[in-house]
C-alpha cells in the first residue's frame, strides 16, 4: 500500500492556498478557523507552515482546542481523544514521526451500517484502530501502560475514517495537530471486551477491501502496545491541564497505512478477540 497517495479518490484537491485572508495576521485562531472553513467547504489547501512559520507545537494544540471550543458552541459535544501516528505504518505514510493527540465528538460517530459520507469529505482514508472505552479519569503526568489500562472499562475494534484538509496528505507534524489529525468519522465494533486477560500486544487485525486482505497488523504495532498509547494521550494532555475522563473512547491510532476509500468499495477490519466491523465506501 505505499502508492496511497497516488491513488487517493479526491475532490477539490487542488491544494489552493490559505485564500481570502490576505493582509490579515496569523494566530491560533486564523489557523483553527481556515481548517474548520476547509473542512465544511470540502476544500484542501496547502501547508499553513509553510506560510506561517510561527505555528509551532503550542500554537497547534490551541488552533486545536480552539476548532473543538466552535465544535461545541455548535452543540457538538466531546466523546474522547484520538491519537495519531501512533505506528511506524502511518508514520512511514505520512512522513511525521511524532505521536500527537486530539478530539472526537459526537459529529464525528458513523453509525454501524452507514457508508462513508463521501460528499462531506475531501479525501477519505480508512484506517482500523483499537479502541479503549474509560471506566474511570486517567490524569498524568506519570501515567505507565498498566495504569492507564487499569482505568479502561471496555476494548473495541474501530474504523476511523480520516480525511486530511491538507491536498495530497502533505503536511507537517505542527499542520496536522492543528488540523485535529484529519479528524472525519469514526465507528466502533460490536464486540466490547474487558482488558482483563486480553494480550492487546498480540491482538491482530486484517484489513479486507473488497474480499481480498491488503494489510494486517497487531497491537504492538500501536507505540509498542495500545496502552502505552493511551498512556501518551493521558501524560500529554496533562502537559495542558487535561485528562481523559470517565465514558470518553480514546482510538489509539490506525494500526496499518490509511487505505483512500473508493466508491462502492466494501472496507472490513477483523480482530482477533473484538470481532469484525465493515464499512461501505459510499
Ligand atoms: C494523520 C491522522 C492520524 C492516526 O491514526 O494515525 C491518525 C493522517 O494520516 O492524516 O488518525
Ligand atoms: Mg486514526
Amino acid at each position: 500500500m505505499s502508492d496511497t497517495n497516488q491513488t487517493d479518490a479526491s475532490h477539490n484537491d487542488a491544494g489552493q492556498s490559505p485564500a481570502g485572508q490576505a493582509g490579515q495576521e496569523w494566530s491560533a485562531e486564523r489557523v483553527a478557523r481556515q481548517l474548520l472553513d476547509a473542512e465544511a467547504s470540502v476544500t484542501a489547501q496547502t501547508s499553513i507552515v509553510a506560510e506561517w512559520e510561527g505555528l509551532d507545537l503550542d500554537t497547534a494544540y490551541e488552533a486545536q482546542d480552539i476548532a473543538l471550543r466552535i465544535r461545541q458552541e455548535r452543540g457538538e459535544v466531546i466523546t474522547g481523544v484520538k491519537l495519531g501516528v501512533t505506528s511506524r505504518a502511518k508514520q512511514r505514510q505520512v512522513g511525521v514521526d511524532t505521536p500527537s493527540t486530539s478530539w472526537l465528538t459526537d459529529a464525528m460517530i458513523l453509525p454501524p451500517g452507514e457508508p462513508v459520507p463521501r460528499d462531506k469529505m475531501i479525501h477519505p482514508r480508512v484506517e482500523p484502530e483499537i479502541a479503549f472505552v474509560m471506566g474511570e479519569r486517567l490524569e498524568g503526568p506519570g501515567v505507565s501502560a498498566a495504569t492507564a489500562l487499569a482505568a479502561v472499562k471496555h476494548v473495541l475494534g474501530a474504523i476511523e475514517v480520516i480525511d486530511s484538509r491538507f491536498a495530497g496528505y502533505k503536511f507537517t507534524m505542527t499542520d496536522v495537530v492543528a488540523d485535529n489529525a484529519s479528524s472525519g468519522y469514526y465507528v466502533t465494533g460490536p464486540v466490547s471486551v474487558s482488558p482483563e486477560g486480553l494480550d492487546l500486544g498480540l491482538e491482530a487485525c486484517l484489513l479486507e477491501i473488497d474480499g481480498e486482505i491488503v494489510d494486517s497488523a497487531t497491537g504492538a504495532a500501536v507505540y509498542g502496545h495500545p496502552a502505552e498509547a493511551l498512556a501518551f494521550a493521558a501524560n500529554t494532555l496533562a502537559e495542558r491541564g487535561l485528562a481523559i475522563e470517565p465514558g470518553w473512547v480514546v482510538i489509539t491510532g490506525g494500526m496499518t497505512d490509511a487505505v483512500p476509500v473508493q466508491p462502492g468499495m466494501r472496507i472490513a477490519a477483523h480482530f482477533t478477540n473484538l470481532g469484525s466491523i465493515t464499512v461501505s465506501g459510499g
